[in-house]
């Protein structure tokens, strides 16, 4: 989130797309009540009707994976109607920054791209630079090539009638919609936009939040009070985990994955350090060598001296554009090019797409450790129905887990809130958390490396490794110290003391962290941040609700990010009402502002969007795969056989697995004429492994059952508590009809449209559930982050005779 939930109450229009907030984040909903207390609109747009749609002002059905459609009628709406905040657009954004001439745009695809890599060459879409490498601006926004009028023309496609054709969205519902959440245009006002997987799980995942960001950036919503653009996290601490990484591109604190092209520390600062000639961009990334030595510093401690690059050569490395997500982990376990495996808190088995092919790809491994609280798909999965156990090769291990009551340790949330989550119980019998696991697994495999020797025994026997576990250890290495006596500012501090912050962060070997961004969160003055319960607060931030003292956030406990675009050139704030920050008396006051530096008034200050080169918003986005504009592309399987926006079908870029058993159903194939959408439920947590284990919960939600409309229940004559198959190109399910109202036929292409809606939380192990959905689901994804297409994909359903036994 670039807010917190608290600041939702701050917004007067709610914007809820791709999320059912209500159910799978209730604590969000609590402040967006609060908000429609207070006259904000909340809209809901969504494929199906649910509790979130039931709190809004209004629910606007959309057909899944059209949602760039819908947006970009919006961004083409705001720039029609003028609704935009123009001040804002014109200092803040990159808008007023011209564009190469390489940079062009036709039938759906934009320069630079090569079809036999499907990729793109983004060199073509640099901005032009003057003879200083000063990007060229023309705040007038009339420059043919600024980014303003390269997107008003992009957008002007996108017509009510074609939006409204490709969507299923009638066109009163979009210019309700629209008209709402573009009078947030205006400086005292804010909008938020909320959203989760229903946005993410496409193949043009982040193009539908890059058009949130292009909206809410010509609507000047970002680093106000009420605004932004916020992300429902979803699993416990899954911001904690991306922010230290269980991501195979990110090394902790979003710095890129060493690969093979970069085999030196020297060859990978130069590659990931930005530079700009602009004195007007704080540039923020330029400190990333500080970052990355204080990391190597954190997992090679003395080892690691400015001489040796801080050890960098004894890291894995990737090979440079392979892709190591679970969808192609499991493909090289299928091919068999995997042998072993450690699976641990992930059911993999039920939620990965296309679990016909991943359950046999594991009964390629010799041996799997997986630990658990309860036996699972993945767990059990070489006794799974239909497969002779005996002929199974795999020798599994699985160890008992502790669960989360049973642990302590921190827990970072959607706002970036670093909260101490303490242990309620002492784990039972033989289970232990997954620290102890490693610490003790790495420390017995480093014995046997000191013992035995083998290839490269220096990366694992110089890491800086504990010798047994503790959380708030961890959270000390994580913030990082002084190897030697320094001063900073006026003050001494010793060698081994904690640093005050990032800002005291240096290359010189002199310090040490295992995440930049988390530095501050514990400190020599404060100690463990994560455990401030403090209310205090100045009248100020009293009036927008936020809390300093409460906990910590990074990066520097600054609560709403890129604040500085919430004032004016003089440090006015645009809403003195909901005000974020002030510069009053010579000083900043509010919020911890982004960058010191005084207004730009004054002649010293900087752009406000610091982490971008240039130090502008981006509504012209050239890092992306897939284009520095959003566009729409159908989803993988679609129902229709055109685009009306281009001759280009689907996304040029997304990411596929070629192998026998990843079929996919060609565009409007008759045989899967209906689109699919997947999603949670209240009662069970992701794939369900933990909670089918929870007798009352199984007893609200027993089985897998599949939301209808009236209206197809008629025409396929299935009426509701029924039996039915559900079949895409790739395998079957069995379920419970439910049909419902919730679930609404659309008119797309000039014809009838029918979704139908899945949970994915039912699996065989726990008797009576019912199958795993993700049978049907396709193996295709994002090429920016690889995740799969769980939203929409083509299917059928008809009405079983009798359920048969649950196929292999
Ligand atoms: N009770 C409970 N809470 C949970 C979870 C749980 O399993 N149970 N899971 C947690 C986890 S890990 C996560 S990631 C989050 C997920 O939180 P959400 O993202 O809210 O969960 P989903 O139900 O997957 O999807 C949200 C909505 O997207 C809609 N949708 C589907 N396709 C599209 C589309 O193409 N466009 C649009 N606009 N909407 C679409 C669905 O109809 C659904 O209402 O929730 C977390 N919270
Ligand atoms: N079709 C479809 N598929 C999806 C999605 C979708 O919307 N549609 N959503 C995707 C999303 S957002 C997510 S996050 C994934 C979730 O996918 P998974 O992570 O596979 O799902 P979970 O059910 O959360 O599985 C976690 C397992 O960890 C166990 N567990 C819980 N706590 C602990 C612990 O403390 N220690 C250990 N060792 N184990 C523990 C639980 O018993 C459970 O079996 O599913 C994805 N799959
Ligand atoms: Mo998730």
């Amino acid at each position: 989130m670039t807010n917190h939930w608290i600041d939702i109450k701050n917004a007067d229009s709610i914007l809820i797309m791709g999320s059912n907030a209500a159910e799978h984040h209730p604590i969000s909903f609590k402040w967006v009540l609060r908000a429609k207390d207070a006259g904000a609109t909340v809209m809901h747009v969504d494929p199906k009707f649910s509790r979130t749609s039931a709190r809004s002002d209004f629910h606007v059905p959309l057909r899944s994976g059209t949602d760039i459609a819908f947006l970009g009628g919006m961004i083409h709406y705001i720039l029609e109607s003028e609704s935009y905040f123009k001040e804002y657009v014109a200092e803040y954004t990159n808008a007023a920054l011209v564009v190469g001439k390489k940079f062009g745009f036709k039938d759906g695809l934009f320069t630079g791209y090569d079809p036999k890599t499907r990729l793109y060459d983004k060199s073509k879409w640099d901005f032009e630079l003057d003879k200083n490498g000063v990007p060229v601006r023309d705040v007038t926004l009339q420059h043919p090539r600024c980014v303003f009028q390269l997107m008003r023309k992009h957008y002007a496609r996108y017509s009510l009638d074609k939006v409204s054709a490709t969507t299923g969205v009638s066109k009163e519902n979009l210019q309700r919609v629209y008209e709402t959440f573009a009078a947030t245009g205006k400086p005292d006002k804010a909008g938020t936009v909320m959203y989760a997987l229903g946005w993410t799980q496409h193949t043009v995942g982040v193009q539908n939040i890059r058009s949130a960001a292009i909206i809410q950036l010509l609507l000047g919503n970002i680093g106000v009070a009420g605004g932004g653009i916020n992300a429902l996290r979803g699993e416990p601490n899954v911001q904690g985990s991306t922010d230290h990484t269980l991501l195979y591109h990110i090394i902790p604190g979003y710095m890129a994955m060493p690969h093979n092209g970069w085999q030196t520390y020297e060859e990978y600062v130069k590659a990931n350090t930005p530079v700009s000639n602009d004195p007007l961009s704080a540039n923020w990334w330029q400190h990333k060598p500080k970052y990355f030595a204080s990391l190597l510093k954190a997992w090679f401690g003395q080892n690691a001296t400015k001489d040796n690059g801080f050890c960098y050569e004894l890291l894995p490395k990737i090979e440079k554009g392979e892709d190591y997500s679970y969808m192609f982990l499991f493909d090289r376990m299928y091919r068999n090019k995997i042998r072993g495996g450690i699976i641990i808190g992930l059911n993999p088995m039920n939620s990965v797409p296309n679990t016909n092919k991943v359950r046999k790809a594991l009964d390629n491994l010799d041996w799997l450790v997986t630990a658990e609280l309860h036996h699972s798909e993945t767990t059990d999965n070489w006794r799974r129905p239909g497969v002779d156990p005996k002929k199974n090769k795999t020798e599994v291990f699985l160890l008992p887990s502790a669960h989360r009551l049973e642990k302590e340790g921190s827990v970072t949330n959607s706002g970036r809130w670093l909260l101490w989550h303490y242990q309620a119980i002492k784990p039972g019998y033989e289970a232990r958390n997954f620290g102890q696991m490693f610490v003790d697994m790495l420390n017995r495999v480093r014995d046997l490396y000191a013992k035995d020797g083998g290839v490269l025994p220096e990366a694992l026997l110089k890491l800086n490794w504990p010798q047994s576990y503790d959380a708030e250890e961890v959270c000390r290495r994580i913030n990082g110290h002084f190897t030697r006596d320094t001063e900073v500012k006026g003050k001494l501090y010793k060698k081994g003391q904690q640093v005050p912050s990032f800002t005291a962060l240096a290359d010189d070997g002199s310090t040490s962290s295992l995440n930049w961004l988390y530095a501050g969160s514990y400190t020599e003055e404060d100690g463990n941040k994560s455990k401030r319960r403090s209310a205090e607060q100045t009248p100020m931030q009293a009036k927008i609700g936020l809390y300093p003292n409460w906990s910590w956030c990074w990066p520097v406990n600054r609560r709403i990010l890129y604040n500085r675009a919430s004032v004016d050139e003089q440090g006015r704030p645009f809403n003195p009402a909901k005000a974020v920050i002030a510069w009053k008396g010579g000083k900043w006051v509010g919020d911890v502002p982004d960058g010191g530096w005084p207004p730009l008034a004054t002649g010293k200050g900087r752009n406000p969007f610091i982490m971008s080169r240039h130090g502008y918003g981006q509504i012209f986005g050239p890092g992306r795969q897939d284009g520095p504009f959003s566009e729409h592309y159908e989803p993988v399987e679609t129902p229709v056989d055109s685009n009306l926006f281009s001759g280009q079908l689907s996304s040029p870029c997304y990411k596929a697995i070629d192998s026998d058993m990843d079929q996919l159903a060609p565009p409007a194939d008759p045989r899967f004429p209906i689109v699919l959408t997947t999603y949670n439920v209240t009662e069970h947590w992701c794939g369900g492994g933990e909670t089918r284990n929870v007798p009352n919960l199984l007893e609200t939600e027993p089985q897998l059952y599949v939301e209808i409309s009236p209206e197809l229940a008629k025409e396929k004559g299935i009426n509701n508590g029924e039996g039915v198959i559900i079949e895409s190109v790739r395998g079957r399910v069995e379920a419970i009809a439910m049909v419902t109202v919730r679930m609404r036929p659309l008119k797309v292409h000039g014809r009838i449209v029918h979704e139908i809606g899945m949970p994915f939380c039912f699996g065989w192990t726990t008797p009576g559930t019912g199958d795993s959905t993700n049978r049907l689901t396709p193996s295709v994804g994002d090429p920016n982050t690889t995740i799969p297409e769980y939203k929409a994909c083509c299917v059928n359903i008809r009405k079983a005779d009798k359920l048969t036994e649950l196929a292999t």
